[in-house]
């Protein structure tokens, strides 16, 4: 069995890397059994689906061409949990995703807002900011980069590793997305758990590929 999972596509908001997004959902999502869309897929903080659906024909199209594919929600998505599934008849939209891979690794993914104490106390100033931000993102070239480089964003991303470790170290594979940070870690002092984030379709243009017997694969930069 073959998965591919990415999370944090983000269609509708101007910083969404479309091209590089429709063309990885046509040319290598396919090549996978299971593919794991792992949260703010579509971007209802900024348009409703049925209209971001309408706006994005060719990805859709491409998404529901796929043979298998899993969305599980994110906090920008967290709506179309309750949609029935307009894009693929075969869908399945869910909050966390288990799976037990034929050579009996059990994956977990969750899209990690549980862990994001910030937007759990901020939510409502954190929604209308990215919502302001993304009007200004036409006219400003502002560049997300330097805030996920910052000291305040490195321990926000040490803090979601050190709780998806502690909450989920019963699983073999504990993925993520959510801090658009993407990194594949084996934790050999923990039995060799690997700890993923999947990254995002804003910045890193990342997804992740796993196999039965081998080691997770984090793929960068697609474009
Ligand atoms: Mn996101």
């Amino acid at each position: 069995m073959k998965i591919i999972a990415t999370s944090d596509l983000h269609i509708g908001a101007e910083d969404c890397n479309v091209n590089s997004l429709r063309k990885f959902l046509i040319e290598e999502a396919p090549k996978a059994d299971v593919v794991i869309l792992g949260g703010d897929v579509f971007d209802l903080w900024i348009g409703n689906l049925g209209s971001l659906i309408s706006k994005n024909k060719k990805i859709v199209e491409a998404i529901s061409r796929l043979k298998e594919v899993y969305w599980i929600t994110g906090n920008h998505d967290s709506e179309a949990i309750n949609l029935s599934p307009l894009i693929k008849k075969s869908i399945t939209i869910q909050e966390k995703l288990v799976l037990t891979l034929s050579d009996n690794r059990k994956l977990i993914f969750t899209h990690g807002h549980e862990f994001d104490e910030e937007l759990g106390k901020y939510y409502f100033w954190a929604k209308l900011g990215y919502q302001i931000l993304n009007v200004f993102r036409r006219t400003w070239d502002f560049d997300l980069t330097d805030f996920h480089k910052s000291e305040r964003y490195i321990k926000i991303v040490e803090r979601h590793k050190e709780k998806s470790l502690e909450t989920y170290n019963n699983y073999g594979i504990i993925m993520s997305g959510h801090t658009h940070v993407p990194y594949c870690e084996k934790h050999d002092e923990l039995g060799g758990i690997y700890l993923i984030n999947t990254g995002d379709w804003v910045e890193s243009n990342s997804y992740v590929i796993i196999e039965d017997g081998k080691d997770p694969e984090l793929i960068t930069n697609y474009s």
